[in-house]
């Protein structure tokens, strides 16, 4: 497996300049520039403005984003005619005419107006140096320690460098070039962009674009937008003409980039751009770069710094990114999975901050007026993915965008859920946008998907889970309630089995044979999981606040009468409520796992039969898919204990793109591929790292979990757990858990599951635990009783033994352990 022999005669090739520009192990660096493929060049961002950096000799090409530049304006899509049809289309798939009923629903539900709107890139700065065949010493690095892009060569005995960040409390995107050499930086800069209705404009030091975004499916784009990007030099001449700006034998020169748009909600697009743009580069320019740099890595660090991971490092890891992508298969490079664990927390970092937009499928760096699936919000996984890794590697903030979101969604899908249903609270179907759309999208196959509120609506939850911050719970709280009577009122009785169940409905995006290739049904196992996560959220967040008694009840009489989960004759999880899974069917969506993870329904402890039938599923469907369903499975396999499974999926993310049969794998600049590049897969696997060191649900924190075997020793600092515990530090080594802390921010029952005997460092006495967690932050749903198929074969799991234990935690206070020897 691990070809030495061909790695160190690689490494013997490189430069040793290489090795001492890339001392810390969280680069992405090259020896070679981007070209023109935009997913070589590195991506900045400080959830404002986003960039991709090629780092070209001849010209770089700075390509810019501002997270609420989006085609079109304030719109809703809902379709008018729904609620007429709605008894009609039920009928039909209540009598097994599924085919009928989505041609009737592609008529009456699915939207006339628009199908979304996309999210659009301001367009790039580029700076013409001129032919310069002769460089050497190339490198370029994204150094995520820091959030800094930095390229470097050398022509004709001059050094050359270029940084450039992203800032985040100064707002810009600051370049600045140096040469080692004074008076020998000579360039051309103008605007390039897509966009069609923009005009440039030249002052003496300022390149300046502005425009509108295109109008798209009917509706007029009305997003003005202004792009100042003003020069600083030290030295040498500048000179504009119309459309450039030329600069002639500087010693440095620093680059300011400010883009604002007149977007100020979904609904109010009455904001000043040209003031804004200003504004923020007034206030920027007159500090200089080395002033700018430090606050901005600072501010990043705050974030970034919460948590370190150590899984080792190998040879390999001397060698550039790309280099170590193509061999991480062949090889033992177990650094390489640490700095995607990091790259994935970057990335949420420097595209989804407090105060900005949702991380979009392509996070905030998209080059395309036409982008693949308009880059906005997928909300049957993707988006939801993008958060995934947020609470638990401990950037809780990262999610204020989202939640957000969901509140606006809310305040939208009010409407849609009384026009199009007839019925109270609010939805949204399978896709939405900036304008926070909630109609059907795309064609009944994929759009009549009711469940886009309620899955998102999880995401408030959580973070309560994470946080306990009652105040905040208490803000959120309208939405989860309103989640749940949209459910609560939109369930029907099924006409033949008399559980409640949601219909139309669907099983994102895949059809059963049975169904003649339609994907409309009734009861499908994931939405009945999540309508129960949904009330069962209302339920325990009315409890905790005190309130709404009356409603709770209902909604636990319904809670009741769900339908439960079903094992097929294939031993699987059914994916429907009939038994008609194809054991050879391999969807990238596995959607009735929802179920195993990210909720909470399936566990080994206490629902062992559908444990082993979850098992089954995801063996049948297989390990070949798309990014993001690769990243989903990390997360199942962690889930299912199995590390080295789990790790296998981690092999197939970190292949090169185009060489993974069946799809899925890693771009040179380790952007997820779909493909295309899609930045979900990213963040789930980040996910899925964390979720095989530590899982805090199920009644438990579980540590170590699902380790795999090529990681034997390691250490993590920094990571949350529900019920507001922090993993200050934990440590392992041959695969035991050697040493631990626990700081409890809200006190109560701490209860551990580890893989080995351990003690308090202080060698006071260490409870083993009994009976259920009385902390209230980790009560788990009672499930209901499964239905087996009487041909589903009968094989429950087999547990590794562990380790439980409880301990009673104060406020405040850190809890060290180690290994009983
Ligand atoms: C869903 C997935 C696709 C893609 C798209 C953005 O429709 O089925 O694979 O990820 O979202």
């Amino acid at each position: 497996m691990l070809n030495l022999k061909w790695l160190f005669s690689g490494l013997i090739l490189l430069s040793s300049a290489c090795f001492s520009q890339s001392k810390s192990n969280l680069k992405l660096w090259y020896n070679s520039p981007s070209g023109t493929r935009w997913e070589n060049a590195l991506p900045i961002g400080n959830g404002k403005l986003g960039a991709m950096i090629y780092g070209n000799v001849d010209t770089e090409t700075v390509q810019i984003n501002e997270g609420t530049l989006w085609s079109g304006s304030p719109n809703r899509n809902d379709n008018k005619l729904s609620f007429d049809s709605l008894d009609e289309i039920r009928a039909l798939i209540f009598s097994g005419k599924q085919k009928a009923a989505e041609i009737l629903a592609n008529k009456a539900i699915v939207s006339k107006t628009s199908h979304g709107q996309m999210f659009e890139p301001v367009g790039s700065l580029r700076l013409i140096f001129g032919k310069s065949e002769n460089y050497n010493s190339y490198y370029r690095e994204l150094d995520i320690e820091k959030a800094v892009q930095t390229t470097t060569y050398t022509i004709g005995g001059v050094n050359y460098k270029r940084e450039t960040i992203a800032s985040f409390p100064d707002r810009v995107i600051v370049m600045n070039l140096t040469a080692s050499k004074p008076g020998s930086i000579s360039f051309t800069a103008f605007y390039a962009t897509p966009q069609p209705k923009t005009t440039t404009k030249v002052s003496s030091n300022e390149l300046i674009i502005s425009g509108t975004t295109i109008d798209h499916e009917g509706v007029e784009g009305k997003i003005r937008f202004k792009g100042i990007a003003r020069f600083k030099l030290n030295g040498g001449k500048i000179a504009a003409n119309d459309t450039s700006i030329t600069i002639k034998d500087a010693t440095e020169v620093t680059i300011y980039i400010s883009v604002a748009t007149n977007f100020n909600n979904y609904h109010d697009i009455s904001g000043d751009e040209n003031a804004r743009a200003l504004t923020d580069l007034n206030k920027a320019y007159p500090k200089s770069f080395r002033q700018i740099s430090p606050a901005h890595i600072a501010a990043y660090q705050k974030y970034f710094n919460r948590v370190t991971l150590d899984l080792g490092t190998t040879d390999a890891a001397r060698l550039p990114t790309n280099e170590r992508l193509r061999h991480f298969n062949s090889t033992d490079d177990p650094s390489l999975v640490t700095l995607y664990f990091q790259y994935g927390r970057y990335l949420l970092i420097s595209s989804s901050q407090p105060g900005g937009q949702v991380s979009t499928l392509q996070g905030i760096w998209n080059h395309e007026l036409y982008p693949p699936w308009d880059s906005k919000y997928t909300i049957n996984i993707n988006t939801e993915m993008n958060y995934w890794p947020a609470e638990k590697t401990n950037l809780s903030e990262m999610t204020s965008p989202l939640i957000n979101m969901v509140k606006e969604l809310a305040a939208t899908g009010d409407a849609t859920a009384k026009n199009m249903y007839g019925v109270r609270g609010w939805m949204a179907h399978h896709n939405t946008d900036i304008w926070r759309i909630n109609g059907a999208v795309d064609g009944a196959f994929w759009g009549l998907w009711p469940n886009g509120g309620g899955w998102l609506s999880q995401h408030l939850w959580e973070h309560y889970l994470y946080s306990g911050d009652k105040k905040y719970l208490s803000s959120v709280y309208p939405v989860l309630k309103g989640a749940a009577m949209f459910y609560a009122d939109y369930l029907v009785e099924h006409p033949e089995y008399h559980w409640l169940v949601l219909c139309p409905d669907e099983s994102p995006e895949n059809a059963p044979a049975a169904h003649d290739g339609s994907s409309l049904d009734a009861g499908v196992t994931m939405s009945n999981q999540i309508v129960f996560d949904v009330f069962s959220n209302a339920i325990d967040a009315a409890k905790v606040l005190n309130l709404d008694k009356a409603f709770s009840d209902t909604l636990n009489q319904k809670r009741s009468r769900l339908a439960p989960m079903h094992v097929g004759k294939f031993g699987q999880l059914q994916e429907w409520l009939d038994d008609i899974d194809d054991p050879n069917d391999h969807h990238r969506h596995i959607s009735h796992l929802y179920g195993l993870f990210p909720s909470n329904q399936i566990s080994p402890y206490r629902t062992p039969q559908l444990y082993s039938a979850a098992k089954n599923t995801l063996i049948q469907r297989g390990d070949v898919s798309t990014g993001w369903s690769m990243g989903w499975k990390v997360n199942w396999w962690a889930k299912m204990l199995d590390g080295n499974h789990a790790y296998k999926l981690i092999q197939n993310q970190l292949t090169p793109v185009g060489t993974n049969e069946g799809g899925g794998g890693t771009y040179d600049n380790l952007f997820d591929a779909h493909p295309p590049f899609q930045i979900d897969g990213n963040f789930g696997c980040t996910s899925g790292i964390t979720e095989m060191l530590m899982q805090s649900e199920d009644g438990v924190i579980n540590l170590l979990p699902a380790l795999p075997d090529i990681w034997k020793n390691g250490s993590i600092s920094g990571l949350r757990a529900r019920g507001g515990f922090e993993i200050v530090n934990m440590q392992w080594k041959g695969g035991k858990l050697i040493k631990l802390a626990v700081k409890s921010n809200l006190g109560g029952n701490l209860r551990l599951r580890v893989p080995n005997e351990i003690k308090m460092s202080n060698n006071a006495s260490l409870l083993e635990a009994k009976g259920n967690n009385i902390n209230p932050f980790y009560q788990t749903e009672k499930i209901a009783t499964p239905v087996i198929s009487p041909e589903a074969p009968v094989d429950l799991p087999k547990l590794k033994s562990t380790w439980l234990y409880d301990i009673m935690t104060k406020p405040g206070e850190v809890y060290r352990l180690v290994l009983k020897a």
